[in-house]
């Protein structure tokens, strides 16, 4: 039976079925070796951070749910990276997997070398095989990593990273971050047999007993085709986590009352937009994707997969949930902030704040220093987002990752990017290496583009090598809407 959506999308896209087998799990590695990345030595007087990652098969409790997944070490999010913005940071994966895996960096300018993309940027690391990742990290913010193979990402592979500016003063009473997350792998079923179903062109993934069933008109308030995003994702998920906890055995977290306290979020989701709110506060937006901007007062706000927000609060008395509302989905991911004695609302308490303002990143304006200076793009550069769920193929400039042409930039330019989504989905688009200005000159490093949209976005191409453009809906990007961008010294 067609979807809605495959009947929205029917006839924009082109491509037929022979297409998917450019969507190998690992992309398929050049024709020859890339060989070890060349060592990086610190600066005189940098200050490295050295850590070891074991990526793993392991058990993990969600809160009352155990589940069989892949994680680094045994939790999910894995552990906390921390460095100064100038740092160098040396962190060796062992990959204990039964796969190929690999670690990208997410939103971090470095060098070409340790983005962690196999095929493109290194060799893919094999089972047993251990890799060091050796660069610079030159921005402050919140980011985050996860490996850049297959759908991984969607196990519990990912942890945050953070970068500390040097000149920031500690302004804050304490500081905590909230990794969002939607989980299925280890309930019945795995990332992969889910991308299996949705490429098999049976109708998006709803086989699986233990799932709540198809988002298509069946969630009550979780209708598809709902403003602003649209069909905001192809997965019904069993579970929506914050920190790694369901909402039933939430993680807790405290403060005193009249705390002011950043919260760092992270979407580390692979197919879910969030609408976040505290309930009975208001918050203050300050960063996305690293960058400051010119606070912005909320009652809750959307985060795409692989985007960041910081934001501020000063808590109240009391016990508050901090909720995640999965967009056009039903459930919800829910942490607690305790500053004091009483009972946790019910699970299912509804929140007034998510009835308020809602805030879109696109509305936020840049601080002074976060600016991209203006100036007039040298190169224009078009990403032409096309889809469909069946059969399940998402691509870039008519064709899937693999088979679309790589862009070809040149160094030194200011080069726009305009990107076009012409399908009935929202997509986080997210570039590698560098962060784009959107036209007021927000810096980001993923954009939500709503359907029928287009968004022109500024970089300077100052970073040579080979980089990724791509869908931070992870069965989008490994259904084929990624594209490379290259450019030499
Ligand atoms: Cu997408």
């Amino acid at each position: 039976m067609a979807s809605r959506r495959s009947l929205l999308l029917g006839g924009l896209a082109t491509v037929g079925t022979m297409a998917l087998s450019a969507c190998s799990k690992s992309p398929s590695p050049a024709s020859s070796p890339i060989g070890p990345a060349p060592t990086l030595n610190p600066a005189p007087g940098q200050n490295v951070v050295t850590k070891s990652l074991v990526a793993k098969p392991t058990t993990l409790d969600l809160g009352g749910v155990m589940v069989d997944t892949w994680a680094y070490g045994d939790a999910a999010p894995g552990p906390l990276l921390r460095a100064t913005a100038g740092d160098m940071l040396r962190i060796t994966l062992d990959n204990q997997l039964p796969e190929d895996t690999t670690i990208h960096w997410h939103g971090i300018r470095l060098r070409n070398v340790a983005d962690g993309v196999p095929g493109q940027t290194q060799d893919p690391v094999r089972p047993g095989a251990a890799y060091t990742y050796e660069f610079t990290a030159p921005d402050p913010g919140t980011y985050f990593f996860h490996p850049h193979v297959g759908v991984q990402l969607d196990r519990g592979l990912y942890a945050p990273l953070i970068i500390d500016d040097p000149s920031e003063p500690g302004r804050y009473d304490a500081e905590w971050v909230v990794v969002l997350d939607d989980w299925i792998d280890g309930t019945g079923t795995t990332p992969d047999e889910v991308f299996t179903d949705l490429t098999g062109g049976q109708g998006a993934g709803m086989h699986h007993g233990n799932m709540g069933g198809m988002d298509h008109g069946s969630g009550g308030m979780a209708m598809s085709g709902k403003l602003p995003f649209g069909d905001a994702g192809d997965v019904v998920y069993p579970h929506y986590l914050i920190n790694g906890r369901t909402p039933a055995d939430p993680d807790v977290l405290r403060a005193k009352p009249g705390q002011r306290v950043r919260i760092r979020m992270i979407n580390a989701g692979a197919d879910t937009i969030f609408a976040v709110a505290l309930g009975g506060h208001r918050m203050t937006v300050t960063a996305t994707d690293g960058w400051a901007v010119e606070p912005v007062t909320t009652d809750a706000l959307y985060i795409g997969m692989g985007e960041r927000y910081d934001v501020e609060v000063t808590l109240g008395d009391g016990v508050f949930p901090l909720v995640a509302a999965p967009f056009g989905k039903a459930g919800r991911a829910r942490a607690l902030i305790r500053t004091g004695p009483g009972q946790a609302p019910a699970v299912d308490a509804s929140l007034a704040e998510l009835d308020g303002r809602v805030l879109f990143g696109t509305e936020l304006r840049p601080t002074e220093s976060s600016r991209l200076d203006p100036k007039d793009p040298d190169d224009h550069q078009m990403l032409h987002l096309a889809g469909q769920m069946q059969p399940y193929v998402w691509t870039i400039n008519g064709k899937p990752f693999g088979k679309n042409s790589p862009l070809s930039l040149t160094r030194g330019t200011r080069t726009r990017l305009q990107m076009m989504n012409m399908t009935m989905m929202t997509h986080p688009m997210h570039l590698h290496g560098h962060t784009f200005a959107l036209p007021n000159g927000l810096r980001e490093d993923t954009v939500l583009i709503p359907p029928m949209r287009t968004i022109d976005v500024d970089f300077d191409a100052d970073n040579p090598g080979d980089w990724m453009a791509h869908c931070h809906n992870i069965y989008h990007a490994e259904a084929g809407m990624m594209i490379a961008l290259n450019y030499a010294t």
